[in-house]
């Protein structure tokens, strides 16, 4: 029951507007250029790349130290290219295709969830990361809104939203998301969590449990029944350093490598898996060209495993 349509459309995100370092915008071009195409295709997979946002750099969007909204930094800019990528993953989704979309930064999950979710509004998200991304206008302390996109696509704290996202309609649930990974969670975002009582696992769990069961738990948690979409937006930076050099934020005393594959190997196996972002790969940040490798590699393999390559 594997995904019946066995097609992908390729999102290419190319955009670091919702954080401080630029390269990321380089991610995407790279992974294609690792043959990630050629290496889904090999697994039985149609893949298209969505003609519009091969060329997301060229709309115009440039940073523009005026686009600020009190502390927010390019809520313009943001808003612009994720109200861009939302409409191609709905639009990919609705087409029965698996939308897989390649960051570029972490705010471009503002556009792939909610876009995602109108077109299956049954569905849950596994977000894989060290940060949680659960910031509110209200709580960030950074401005960046790739330490935000939760907050938006579920509509937290919307009066304080720039105008900006006018377009945006929060549609995902406190019950519908869980984390793994997460091990630099900011203290209003600890709150935020535990308010909602959403479910959350972090270092600490994966040490105590073990992958297999974190898995398993946070699966049960939003899938009881193993009847709804998963959507799952995997920021590299939840893998240790020691694999993931190449990003904007790395944290130490992460998922190893099998760790962080074994994840999203379980997501295919349930047979679920329905849409998939890959996010944070900035090879401009790495200190030499092994490391850029290294990281490029882990993300073509995360989007892999993913979409069956290990399932015998
Ligand atoms: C912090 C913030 C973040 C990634 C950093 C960090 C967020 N909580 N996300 N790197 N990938 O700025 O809100
Ligand atoms: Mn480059
Ligand atoms: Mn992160
Ligand atoms: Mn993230």
């Amino acid at each position: 029951k594997f995904h019946p349509s066995r097609k992908i459309t390729l999102i290419l995100a190319p955009f670091d507007g919702g954080q401080p370092k630029s390269g990321v915008e380089e991610g995407p071009q790279h992974l294609l250029d690792a043959g990630l195409q050629s290496q889904l295709e090999e697994l039985g997979w149609t893949t298209s790349i969505d003609e519009p946002l091969k060329d997301l750099d060229l709309l115009g969007l440039k940073k523009d130290a005026s686009d600020v909204h009190g502390i927010v930094k390019r809520p313009n800019m943001v808003s612009l290219a994720s109200q861009r990528i939302h409409d191609a993953v709905k639009t990919a989704a609705l087409k029965n295709t698996l939308p897989l979309t390649i960051g570029g930064d972490h705010s471009i999950a503002i556009g792939t969830v909610s876009g995602f979710f109108e077109a299956q509004p049954d569905a849950c998200l596994l977000w894989i990361d060290a940060h949680a991304d659960i910031n509110t206008i209200s709580t960030t302390e950074s401005g960046n809104l790739h330490g935000c996109p939760v907050s938006f696509v579920m509509g937290l704290d919307k009066e304080s939203w720039p105008p900006h996202f006018k377009w945006l309609r929060p549609n995902l649930r406190a019950d519908r998301i869980a984390y793994i990974g997460l091990r630099d969670v900011d203290k209003g975002e600890k709150k935020i969590l535990k308010d909602l009582g959403i479910t959350a696992f972090s270092m600490y769990h994966v040490d105590k449990y073990g992958i297999g069961k974190v898995v398993e738990m946070a699966l049960k948690a939003i899938n009881p029944e193993n009847n709804r979409p998963v959507h799952v937006s995997y920021d590299v930076d939840a893998i240790d350093p020691l694999f993931v050099q190449a990003t904007g934020t790395p944290v130490k005393d992460g998922l190893t490598l099998r760790e962080g594959l074994f994840i999203v190997e379980e997501v295919a196996a349930t047979g679920n898996l329905a849409a998939l972002d890959v996010v944070e790969t900035n090879p401009s940040l790495a200190l030499n060209e092994t490391h850029v490798l290294d990281t490029v590699r882990v993300g073509c393999a995360i989007a892999r495993c993913a979409l069956g390559e290990t399932l015998l």
